[in-house]
């Protein structure tokens, strides 16, 4: 039985790893997390207190860091500013935590020696045409667009870095847009499903033909286990599982498995710099570790976690309003 430190481990994909981990596995987990307006402590409700301990936290305060890591066998590193609008309103807090955070986690790895995996986006690779057969591979270079894709970007290139220079043993893996329970209601698929739930009609950025390779998050769990547990130290893996949709189809699908009708929606303001496209070849990650996704039909997952947000509106109740008025206030 291991111990892991989970950073962001009351945020959406980082608890989802923690039920994970409780799951399939008989590790103890250590989540250390700020509790921004991202992190949320009822996600990890419910989990058995001998197993999951939170400690708030910041992953830049380095005392707390090198106390935790050095009672930790390995770190899984999820804590981050997630938010590409936020990160157009305010880029600063992503320099703090996903660059000086992630340096001083790697720090604490490099001192006390611990398996570090880093967690990331396909965002750090740009976008692709719509046309364009190409996938995002583990080779493609880096070209990221927004404030929060840079700061991601940045902090992938430090963890190669220490990789390189100090022997660091470290995985990364880059994962495409998730969706599942405990997301907050700022992201594209709980917004829309939490609108509809409150009467509001959903807004679409721009045309809406912009595509993101969705994956459920505990897809993205089960992959990142593998990782860690036989991933080549120093390697990169793409995480997707092949899930290529429109914004505009995936409005439309939401709206119509809510039973409302498929065009009740609004198209309002784009977003700077949207990226039109991702596309993950997760072939590395299949082939070399035998990976594969549980959740192969995007309506199927998606009815769940449409009903998840219908049964757990205590959990996203608080946060609406002031997501919408953020939104209302950029003209989206
Ligand atoms: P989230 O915003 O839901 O959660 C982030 C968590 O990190 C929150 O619990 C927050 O309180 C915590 N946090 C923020 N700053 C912190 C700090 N300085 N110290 C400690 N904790 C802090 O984000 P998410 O969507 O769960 O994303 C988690 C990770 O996965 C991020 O690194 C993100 O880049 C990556 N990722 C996300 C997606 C996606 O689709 N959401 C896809 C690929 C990769
Ligand atoms: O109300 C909306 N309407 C809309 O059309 C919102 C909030 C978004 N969108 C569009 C923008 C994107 O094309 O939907 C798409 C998804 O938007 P987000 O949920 O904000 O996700 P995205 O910007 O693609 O980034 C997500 O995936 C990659 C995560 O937030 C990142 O943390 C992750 O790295």
């Amino acid at each position: 039985m291991s111990r892991i430190l989970v950073t962001g481990g009351a945020g959406f994909i980082g608890s989802n790893f923690v039920h994970h981990l409780v799951e399939h596995t008989d590790h103890t987990i250590t989540v250390l997390d700020k509790l921004t307006y991202a992190g949320n402590r009822a996600s990890l409700d419910g989990l058995p207190a001998d197993r999951v301990t939170l400690v708030e936290g910041d992953i830049a305060d380095a005392e707390i860091v090198d106390d935790l890591f050095a009672d930790a066998d390995a770190v899984v590193h999820y804590a981050a500013e997630s938010h590409n609008d936020n990160s157009l309103n305010d880029p600063r807090p992503f320099l703090d935590t996903n660059i000086i955070g992630t340096y001083t986690l790697l720090e604490a790895a490099r001192r006390r020696k611990v398996r570090f995996h880093h967690i990331s986006t396909d965002e750090v690779y740009g976008d692709l045409e719509l046309d364009d057969p190409a996938r995002f591979t583990e080779s493609t270079p880096y070209n990221p667009s927004s404030p929060y894709s840079s700061t991601k970007a940045g902090s992938d290139l430090l963890v190669r870095a220490w990789v390189r220079s100090f022997g660091v043993e470290a995985t990364l893996s880059n994962c495409s847009n998730n969706y599942g329970p405990y997301q907050h209601v700022e992201k594209f698929i709980p917004r829309q499903i939490t609108n509809v739930i409150r009467g509001i009609r959903p807004k679409l950025y721009g045309a809406g033909q912009n595509v993101r390779d969705w994956i459920h998050a505990d897809d993205h769990s089960s992959a990142v286990l593998r990782i860690l547990e036989s991933g080549r130290i120093g390697e990169t893996y793409l995480i997707g599982a092949d899930g290529e949709k429109n914004n505009k189809d995936v409005v439309e699908l939401i709206l119509s498995l809510m039973g409302e009708a498929p065009d009740a929606y609004d198209h309002v303001t784009d977003r700077a710099g949207h990226d039109l496209r991702y596309a993950i070849d997760s072939t590395k990650l299949r082939t070399e570790l035998g990976w594969q996704p549980r959740y192969r039909d995007f309506e199927s997952g998606l009815r769940e976690t449409i009903q998840w947000y219908r049964d757990n509106e205590a959990w996203w109740a608080a946060d609406k309003d002031g997501v919408e008025a953020f939104y209302a206030a950029r003209g989206q």
